[in-house]
């Protein structure tokens, strides 16, 4: 037995405390409707180093606002900016509740903003401290979409123009009024550009008839095949619309046009029904954009039931996360095709294409160019020329948020869409 002492030397401190200047002196969330939602989180160390996470999930936008004023700005003033990983397993493992997209885009926005300032006080671009470049850009898919096919080529050769070397190819379906993903139909509240969500106090309701689907779609990519020939890379979303064995049928006949590839071609939540799509069809699948964790795709990686991740930085719980499940992707030649429409923010934008840009098996980025009024609150240095993207140069992200700018959109309520069948039955949208 030993003796006590009065003269004991004081413990080490488990953690050493931040270096001077580092700990996070103020954490803001930022709500604002630049032509649509954004929730932004702005942390900013005591030497007035800023850096910015994406928080935005569309239509559900104060639920992670609150989430992040509430819950999680309380716990980060005071802590040590550089610890970015040991904040991410305290965000997610303290809250208890763990996962959920509420959850998953608040902890992303703290992480992303984390490592945007963690960038800049190294004076390099993000992608330098993942790792570097391990390409010189990123190939990217643009949206066309039309009610028939002239208005869908023209919207190809629009696309071409604009610079995109591949595209997505959405179409109206007879008898369908109003189908996911065309730019141009009509909408009961002013639908701009492709933008789903629509600023209305209750959700717009849409019909929807798989058969019809899948007796039109085949015929339209024939189509677009033959008029823009063998080499053009072609995606299709089918955002989450069928059953199994109808995604069976639709990858088997969509086989003779060679696409990129078919994304959600069921809802994902039951992984174990890609086994099934899979033995049907060589198209290659795309799934994701709505998990958030690496255990979403636990069975579908570790069986190779998908050819891309679809996940996005802000909805998987940052850079730190994504990072994880690419890293997992790549043992099972699987490749990235991370989500970026433009509900993610050009924040969420530049965390995808620095983490697009380190990692080996990169696949394709998703790219919708964000509106004038975006990208006057957001300034951006990623550029895009001929088909492909850059993060740039920039310390950090490369996102500036101009406060002044931003006021003049305040928050506005806004749905995604939901589906019935012709009998009224509500459906996957
Ligand atoms: O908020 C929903 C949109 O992000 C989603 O509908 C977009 O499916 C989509 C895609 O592939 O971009
Ligand atoms: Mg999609």
């Amino acid at each position: 037995m030993t003796g006590t002492t009065d003269a004991a030397p004081a413990p080490e401190p488990a953690v050493a405390p931040p270096a001077p200047g580092t700990a996070i002196r103020s954490a803001e969330v930022l709500v604002h409707s630049p032509g649509r939602n954004f929730v932004t989180l702005r942390l900013t160390t005591e030497d007035g180093v800023v850096g910015l996470g994406d928080a935005t999930l569309n239509g559900r936008e104060l639920a992670v606002a609150s989430y992040l004023a509430d819950h999680v700005v309380p716990l980060l003033v005071g802590r040590d900016a550089h610890r970015i990983e040991d904040t991410w397993q305290f965000l997610y493992r303290s809250a208890y509740w763990r996962r959920g997209p509420v959850t998953m885009a608040a902890i992303a926005a703290v992480d992303v903003a984390l490592w945007d300032i963690k960038a800049r006080l190294a004076g390099m671009p993000l992608y330098q401290l993942l790792g570097g470049a391990s390409r010189t850009g990123l190939m990217a898919y643009g949206h066309a979409s039309g009610r028939d096919l002239p208005e869908l080529f023209d919207s190809i050769r629009q696309h071409l123009d604009e610079g995109f070397r591949s595209i997505r190819v959405q179409t109206s379906v007879p008898g369908i009024d109003a189908v996911y993903g065309v730019a141009a139909q009509p909408s009961t509240s002013g639908r701009y550009d492709y933008e789903p969500a629509q600023r209305a106090p209750l959700p717009a309701e849409e019909d929807w008839d798989t058969r019809a689907y899948l007796r039109h779609l085949p015929g339209v990519f024939e189509a677009v095949r033959n008029e823009f020939g063998p080499e053009l890379p072609l995606l299709h979303d089918g955002h989450h619309r069928m059953t199994p064995i109808q995604a069976a049928r639709l990858g088997k006949d969509l086989e003779p046009y060679d696409l990129f590839w078919l994304e959600d071609c069921t809802p994902a939540e039951n992984q174990d029904a890609l086994r099934l799509v899979r033995q049907h069809t060589v198209t290659p699948l795309a799934i994701g954009e709505v998990f958030n964790t690496v255990w979403d795709y636990q069975t579908l990686i570790r069986e190779q039931l998908i050819d891309y991740v679809r996940s996005a930085v802000t909805h998987t719980g940052g850079i730190t996360a994504l990072r994880r499940i690419l890293d997992h992707a790549a043992q099972h030649q699987i490749k990235s095709g991370i989500h970026g429409p433009t509900d993610i923010s050009p924040v969420g934008m530049a965390a995808a294409l620095h983490l697009d840009l380190a990692i080996h098996n990169f696949g394709i980025q998703e790219y919708m160019p964000h509106s004038a009024a975006t990208l006057e609150v957001f300034r951006t240095s990623f550029t895009f020329a001929d088909g492909y993207l850059h993060p740039g140069e920039q310390p950090g992200l490369g996102v500036e948020y101009d406060d002044d700018v931003a006021a003049h959109f305040p928050y506005q309520a806004a749905y995604l869409p939901f589906n019935r069948l012709k009998d009224g039955t509500v459906h996957d949208w």
